[in-house]
């Protein structure tokens, strides 16, 4: 079988053609020149789909009101709850415990862990299954400054560029002081890096960095971070009690104002369950599945920014919620395929991005941004782009040069799962260049926290894609997979130094779900009248004309 169509087949041969020349020049280290700082600000503000002025609007309410944020994220902000506040008795307590984590990701796995090493007994809250988040999803690898050549300090000034300077200073400083210390606990936990024949760690570049240090584990690494931690959570069960299928829907508030629990919600049976808690962990992810600009997402069914939502309610401010990273390399064919990830690591081995006419385009290692809108340029401006038989348009991932520049058998040893997803449709990328796009990748901003993973909420905790201020409005390589180790286990120790302090306070404090009551009097005031339902928790993904024939139905 084989993937491509005659079409494309012939197409590639342009690839082919000028494959040994670039080969030959890649060798002696010549590359296409990398932008200037200049020419970065400008192929921004006209490529990149974080600068176009439609699909956004100003949020009318909230602590963030009168900002402007993409349209399918105000539309969250400014939802309904699913419960009724009056409805719920709050002194029927369901589970009562230390420190409730909300998400089971890396993030959330990590803060639990840590808050039970404190002394903590924690019950993690999660939507789907212990795992199911953006974690597993991330392949190429996680940075960490722990090479002889390398320092926290020039991680730093990587991270800061990355972000075009509008990061928040102490989360990256916590970022890239903490790196090595999580590169030696994965390990601890027993972590399979890739490595030396000699035992040294293998360290590779990602887009925007100035130094080797991206570890990996092949093309899997998020997922076998999360293996890890996972194993470590189940071996602990006593003390760190997991809930599946159970998303929180709204945060429990006590009479002082701490955060004291959360209302879940069981997708089996649709019970709601009340959780009291002396701290609260949120680590629910980001917003891929609300396809922002109608982009497709490398990310995880449940990715629907429920977090946020919450939070936002609970008087949470929002930093950079307005900024999106598109990764440059998602899928365009196979259409089976659409969105999902193919890792910076291709282009960290030397392949580069190629054009119709079998010419490179751009430096393959700039930051995401810059690199994303390089590919819309070329495609949407010089018309340059592929088109696919179903109408989209891509530009080529010539992975055959990596073959070519470390010899045979290195796409299968270095990608083993990309060479899978790719050969199940006929298309062998270690001989065959892939077809690639921009794709909703990660919600760059998110609620404000401080370097100790704390929030303006007293009691709350968070870390990861649910939070924003570390990477700043561009997020590089490898420092996901690291924010939410660095912060999931600050949110966790915080949280248990904080037990410390409630203890001496009076216990029967009221809960109170008020916070909820007033937003939704202030969503009134602003005369939004028919407001979504949130958190969303499953995107809704039924075609028009199905959801007409279902509600032909007298009893829908
Ligand atoms: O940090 C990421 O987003 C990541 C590791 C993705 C990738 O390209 O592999």
């Amino acid at each position: 079988m084989s993937g491509y169509t005659p079409e494309l087949k012939e197409l590639i041969k342009n690839v082919e053609a000028t494959r040994p020349q670039r080969v030959e020049r890649a060798r002696k280290n010549q590359h296409f020149p990398a932008m200037t700082m200049d020419q970065r600000k400008e192929w921004l503000s006209k490529y990149h789909p974080d600068y176009k002025p439609d699909g956004r609007r100003a949020v009318k309410v909230g602590p963030n009101k009168g900002e402007t944020f993409p349209e399918e994220v105000v539309n969250l902000l400014e939802s309904k709850s699913r419960i009724n506040p009056k409805n719920i008795d709050l002194a029927k307590i369901d589970y009562e415990t230390d420190v409730l984590v909300i998400g089971a990701g890396g993030a959330g796995t990590a803060a639990a862990l840590i808050a039970q090493e404190n002394g903590c007994k924690v019950i993690v809250a999660t939507k789907l299954r212990h795992g199911d988040s953006n974690t597993v999803m991330a392949e190429g690898g996680i940075q960490g400054a722990d090479q002889e050549c390398d320092s926290p300090y020039y991680h730093y000034l990587d991270v800061v560029g990355g972000g075009h300077f509008s990061n928040q200073p102490d989360l990256v400083a916590g970022l890239t002081n903490d790196a090595p210390l999580v590169i030696y606990w994965l390990e601890s936990l027993g972590l399979m890096f890739d490595k030396h024949h000699d035992g040294r760690m293998l360290v590779r570049h990602g887009g925007g960095t100035c130094r080797k240090r991206m570890h990996s584990a092949g093309d899997m690494t998020g997922a076998e971070i999360m293996r890890v931690l996972r194993d470590e959570a189940r071996n602990r069960s006593e003390d760190i009690k997991v809930l599946e299928f159970s998303p929180a829907v709204e945060l429990i508030l006590n009479a002082d104002g701490r955060c004291s629990g959360a209302v879940l919600y069981n997708l089996e049976t649709k019970e709601y369950y009340i959780v009291k808690a002396k701290a609260v962990v949120m680590a629910t992810g980001g917003f891929g599945r609300l396809h922002i600009q109608g982009f497709p997402t490398t990310n995880h069914y449940g990715a629907t920014a429920d977090g946020i939502v919450m939070v936002y309610r609970a008087g949470v401010k929002m930093k950079d919620l307005d900024s999106t990273q598109y990764h440059p390399t998602g899928v365009v064919y196979p259409e089976q395929n659409i969105g999902l990830l193919i890792t910076e690591k291709v282009r960290g081995l030397g392949s580069q991005l190629i054009n119709i006419n079998g010419e490179e385009f751009c430096f393959p290692l700039e930051p995401r941004d810059i690199e994303s809108s390089c590919i819309i340029k070329e495609c949407l401006e010089k018309g340059k782009g592929i088109t696919t038989p179903v109408g989209r348009m891509g530009v080529w991932l010539d992975s055959p040069m990596i073959e070519a520049l470390h010899g045979e058998g290195t796409v299968r040893k270095e990608l083993p799962a990309k060479y899978i997803q790719f050969k199940r449709y006929g298309i062998d990328i270690s001989k065959e260049p892939m077809l690639v796009y921009p794709t909703l990748h990660y919600q760059n901003g998110g609620m404000m926290i401080n370097d100790n993973a704390g929030t303006t909420l007293p009691g709350l905790y968070a870390a990861g894609e649910v939070t924003g201020g570390v990477h700043g409005r561009n997020r590089l390589m490898g420092n996901s997979l690291l924010d939410i180790l660095v912060f999931g286990r600050r949110a966790g120790m915080n949280a248990a130094e904080y037990l410390k302090t409630v203890k001496g306070q009076k216990s029967g404090v009221k809960l109170t779900l008020e916070h909820v009551e007033k937003f939704e009097k202030e969503l009134a005031m602003a005369g939004i009248k028919e407001p979504v339902v949130g958190p969303m928790i499953l995107p809704e993904y039924t075609p028009d004309h199905v959801k007409a024939r279902q509600y032909l139905s007298p009893n829908p």
